[in-house]
């Protein structure tokens, strides 16, 4: 526990009161008491096989919540047998369901069940959206929530904080998705790795939560291991306007607490940001880029698709029409926001802007339909521009604010949205002062008699859950595939309308491993039988899916050896036993092959690795849970161990 007099920083707050294991010191895991569990259905039907496979009777957490969300196109029965799965799993179980329709998890998530200072840890990787709220929240992988679920600690390294403050007021024509896009380009996909980034300053009371929430959302794009603004005024404002107000507190850092970094960013002088492609830290200014020409703009996604984002994109389409050359596609994040934009006439807006509304949910941010055109340009309000990720191969995914958007929908080619900054003016950033509210979508948990009667309804597609082999003391592997820096899980395991209905069907889905690196992957790691892979910095980066751990660890993929990890990514590694090791000399790198032969010798608490019979230095820092889960062959036997 911490020094009582100590100044401390939110994260700090909020950690020291739900820490179960360790001590705040960087660097150093720590496990924490987790009150509330999200899942979505791409990765929510695994996390509860998982679930199932720990045989305990109902969740343990305060509140968890089972969202429908991604794979909501019904292209044949698999997608529709995962929503019933994941619904009865919510009955048997004990959860809260968020129907398909409902809205997109971190949505829904902060309007109807967020509360400053609880802990989350959700099966997506924009989980710390809640942060907006005053949440400190994690994505993790499937199991990892899975077990959070059945009552376990969640484990993290202690990260380093750093506070961004914000002073100014931001100017009518830009948006807190150019402050995200602007962070991303000073500190880039990997800056925030090992770190939290809590927000403050007096610039914060200019934002409200959904833009808070922008931001929190796209610090997953820095790796940060999460993201928080401390709960005040504005936090019950909005809770306030969601009938919350009791879960109100106000929490926030002491005023001397001191944090290992701070960036300071003036919102007056805040411009509108374009991500370029294929990685949102490719961040220039619009003005920067130019009049490039837009085939495609989408708005939407768990980033900017609140009322006020889609109130300010409207402002600027109303009584315009979208330029004959652009398809301009519009998700609301919820069905309260579309509940409400129907109501109030912004739908109208964007319906006679000549917008293709489409429903509440990831849609194209995941690949689930409107893949832009061949080699086209597509604009986008998301988080994420990852190669391939759109579904067209060579697309163009530029990510930009709503506000960028509509300006650029309408003229045909990338614009700032400054020229109509008197429409967006007149818009303003308020909130509703009151939410239209409406549950009649999320089903609440059924009674613990009522629990017993259910059975789990698993479709065809819905297979069982692959297991990892215990460790062992030699392995000799040969590499099945050597890849760049920056790999992200869109590469390992990609998503789309096409894949993502074998989520629950690992040996179907290994077929697309790595598919939009090297289609002859999957064939080969099979044909090897055990196998490791080779990768440069960051590997890993982007999603929270287990996928991307499972897949592999189903191929034979024993051990990956790079130049360094994303943190969830490495986490979910461990979890389905595969060895994670660093090079301690990025330089070894050069030195493997396509078919170099790797033997790593394992003892107590040792590895050795030589690669072509050469001894190659690795960097590996296992803690003793770790080491326990690794030689059990993955969290799921080392809980059925303990
Ligand atoms: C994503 O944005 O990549 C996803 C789809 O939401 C993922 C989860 C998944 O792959 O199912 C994430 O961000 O964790
Ligand atoms: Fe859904 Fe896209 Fe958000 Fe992932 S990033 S949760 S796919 S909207």
């Amino acid at each position: 526990m911490l020094n009582n007099k100590k100044p401390l920083t939110l994260c700090e707050k909020i950690l020291s009161t739900h820490l179960t294991d360790g001590v705040l010191e960087n660097e150093k895991e720590i496990g924490i008491r987790i009150d509330q569990t999200l899942t979505q259905d791409a990765t929510g039907t695994m996390a509860y096989l998982e679930f199932e496979a720990m045989n305990i009777p109902s969740v343990k957490t305060e509140l968890s919540v089972a969202y429908v969300d991604h794979n909501t196109l019904q292209n044949g029965f698999e997608n529709a047998d995962d929503h019933l799965f994941i619904q009865s799993a919510a009955e048997k179980y004990g959860l809260y369901y968020s129907r398909p329709g409902n809205g997109i998890c971190h949505q829904v998530h902060l309007e109807r069940f967020g509360v400053p200072g609880k802990t989350l840890v959700g099966s997506d990787s924009h989980t710390p959206t809640a942060g907006g709220l005053g949440m400190l929240a994690f994505g993790a992988g499937g199991l990892d929530v899975a077990a959070a679920m059945a009552g376990m600690p969640y484990y993290i390294t202690m990260p380093k904080i750093i506070k961004v403050e914000l002073t100014g007021v931001l100017p009518a024509h830009a948006s807190a998705k150019d402050v995200s896009l602007k962070l991303l380009q000073i500190l880039g996909v990997k800056g925030g790795v090992g770190y939290i980034i809590e927000w403050g300053g007096e610039g914060i009371k200019t934002l409200s939560v959904p833009e808070r929430a922008t931001i929190t959302n796209m610090g997953t794009e820095l790796g940060a291991t999460s993201s928080i603004f401390p709960s005040d005024d504005r936090t019950r404002e909005f809770l306030k306007a969601q009938g919350r107000e009791k879960d109100y507190i106000s929490i926030a850092a002491d005023d001397n607490a001191t944090y290992d970094r701070i960036i300071k960013i003036n919102l007056s002088e805040i411009e509108p940001m374009v991500a370029c492609p294929h990685s949102p830290d490719n961040v220039k200014s619009v003005d920067e880029i130019g009049e490039i020409k837009v085939d495609q703009v989408c708005i939407g996604s768990c980033t900017n698709s609140s009322i006020i984002d889609l109130e300010r994109a409207a402002s600027i389409l109303d009584g315009r029409v979208a330029s004959p050359g652009v398809s301009l596609t519009i998700s609301p994040g919820s069905k309260q926001v579309l509940t409400m934009i129907s109501q109030n006439g912004t739908l109208s807006k964007l319906l006679n802007s000549g917008s293709r509304i489409l429903e509440c949910a990831c849609g194209p941010c995941i690949g689930m339909g409107m893949s832009p055109n061949s080699g086209g340009v597509s604009l986008r309000t998301f988080n994420r521009n990852f190669y391939g990720r759109s579904g067209t191969r060579d697309a163009k995914v530029y990510l930009v604010s709503p506000e960028v958007a509509a300006a650029s929908a309408i003229n045909g080619v990338l614009t700032n949205p400054k020229k109509y900054s008197d429409d967006l003016e007149r818009a303003g950033r308020a909130i509703p002062e009151n939410f239209t509210i409406n549950d009649a979508f999320i089903i609440a948990p059924h009674s613990e008699e009522k629990r017993k009667s259910i059975e789990l309804l698993r479709g065809p597609n819905i297979k069982g859950l692959p297991t990892a082999e215990k460790l062992g003391k030699k392995l000799r592997l040969e590499v099945s595939l050597k890849v760049e820096d920056n790999i992200t899980t869109d590469h390992i395991m990609p998503a789309g309308g096409k894949i993502l209905p074998f989520r629950s069907n690992i040996p179907k889905l290994s077929e697309f491993c790595f598919q939009v690196v090297d289609d002859a992957f999957s064939k080969r790691a099979k044909e090897m039988g055990n196998s490791c892979i080779i990768g440069g910095d960051n590997y890993g980066q982007g999603s929270s899916r287990e996928h991307a751990a499972l897949v592999p660890m189903y191929l034979g993929v024993r051990a990956v050896i790079t130049k360094s990890f994303a943190r969830i990514h490495k986490a979910n590694l461990i979890n389905f036993g595969i060895l994670p090791l660093c090079f301690e000399n990025p330089l070894d790198y050069e030195k493997v092959r396509n078919d170099s032969v790797v033997e790593i010798e394992i003892t107590e608490r040792n590895i050795i690795v030589k690669i072509d019979g050469e001894h190659i230095p690795v960097i590996y820092e296992f803690t003793d849970r770790q080491w326990d889960i690794l030689k059990a062959g993955g969290l799921l036997n080392y809980i059925g161990n303990h």
